[in-house]
């Protein structure tokens, strides 16, 4: 048919070592703190997206795994991410045509039909949104041809879901809060590619695939208006923290490294605890799963083998390097089998670590 412009793209899932939880400003998202993530491979976790526009088009419409979405025109989130990619459409299309161009399709103008799902179930619990609109956003940077970079792009995500910012990057990721009103410096930097810490791994431990009682969204709202204890973790602990990290990927520091980790997940589900009412997010098996690594961890030497982190859900994510996740999968696999159906095909793939 003609008219019709067509990408897909991928884009990966992230999981934070230091968490963001609370918003200044809910219409733009900008975040109470900044936070630092590892973006998962893509042959474990990824959301793909394919995009069609087309002056034939009616409405723009929206299918998320295989089942369209209604009111897409009162999605807000998915609405900013739309204006801000048309706009730099716009502009790109009068640059062309300044500088001679002719016959540049309107784009900009035109609806559009995306098609949108993950290679994870999203009831696993995890973290879906963060993927799916770096997904949405980068999917439209292409279909556009816009000229800018992943953190430009970042700022855009960042609108649809705060943690999606950080999926615009591989590797170690991390979420500047800035300091303006207008979000322009509220973006994702890439601290370190995947590159550079190839030992580390990621182990998702789906300890429940129900849909969690709180939104995160609506979740962190409720810690920023009731929680003293964020106010301390904002301004005495996080800066501190994001400064210990960054080293610690620097040097390849395991034992700081999952020493933070641990220490932030515990604080982030602290501060659900002090939310009036609170919030509990993790439950008896987390907790189990957190005793066993803390015992693993002080098994043997002076270091660390594992770190474990917990989201807004009782899922757990443990990071360790390469030499030990064996050892670590046979543990979880004594204890609570169950939980690590997700990494099977990856690890087969890779170590064949299940074989
Ligand atoms: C994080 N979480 O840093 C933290 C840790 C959950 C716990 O980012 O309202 O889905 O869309 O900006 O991004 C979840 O928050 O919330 C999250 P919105 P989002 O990964």
């Amino acid at each position: 048919m003609a008219n019709i412009y067509e990408k897909t793209t991928t884009a990966p899932v992230n999981i934070a070592v230091v968490k963001y939880w609370g918003k200044r400003d809910t219409s733009l998202i900008l975040p109470t703190n900044s936070s630092l993530s590892v973006t998962l491979s893509q042959d474990q976790l990824q959301s793909k997206t394919t995009i069609r526009v087309s002056k034939d088009f009616k409405a723009t419409r929206l299918w998320l795994n295989g089942i369209e979405e209604t009111n897409v025109e009162n999605n807000q989130r998915l609405q900013a991410c739309l204006r801000a990619t048309r706009l730099l459409r716009k502009e790109y299309e009068n640059s062309l045509a300044i500088s001679g161009h002719v016959n540049i399709p309107p784009l900009s103008e035109w609806n559009l039909h995306i098609c949108s799902e993950n290679n994870f179930p999203t009831a696993a619990g995890l973290a879906s949104s963060a993927s799916g609109f770096a997904c949405l956003v980068y999917t439209l940077a292409k279909l556009f041809e816009l000229p800018i970079s992943a953190t430009d792009l970042s700022r855009i995500a960042r609108q649809g879901s705060g943690s999606a910012c950080r999926s615009m990057f591989g590797g170690f990721v991390a979420w500047e809060m800035g300091d303006n009103t207008d979000g322009s410096d509220s973006q994702a930097v890439q601290i370190a590619p995947e590159t550079h810490w190839p030992e580390l791994e990621a182990l998702i431990c789906v300890v429940s695939d129900l849909k969690k009682g709180t939104s995160s969204t609506e979740g962190m709202q409720h810690t920023v208006k009731t929680s003293e204890l964020l106010q301390h973790r904002i301004s005495k602990v996080v800066p501190e923290r994001m400064r210990g990290i960054k080293e610690a990927i620097k040097t390849r520091d395991f034992k700081k490294f999952a020493e933070i980790t641990m220490r932030d997940s515990n604080q982030f589900h602290a501060v659900c605890v002090d939310t009036f009412p609170p919030i509990f997010y993790m439950n008896d098996v987390s907790r189990a799963i957190i005793r066993l690594i803390t015992e693993y961890n002080n098994s043997g030497d002076e270091t660390y083998k594992a770190a474990y982190t917990f989201d807004a859900g009782p899922n757990a994510v443990i990071y360790a390097q390469k030499e030990n996740i064996k050892e670590i999968i046979n543990l979880l696999a004594h204890y609570f089998p169950s939980t690590l159906d997700l990494n099977k095909e990856y690890f087969n793939d890779h170590a064949g670590l299940f074989s």
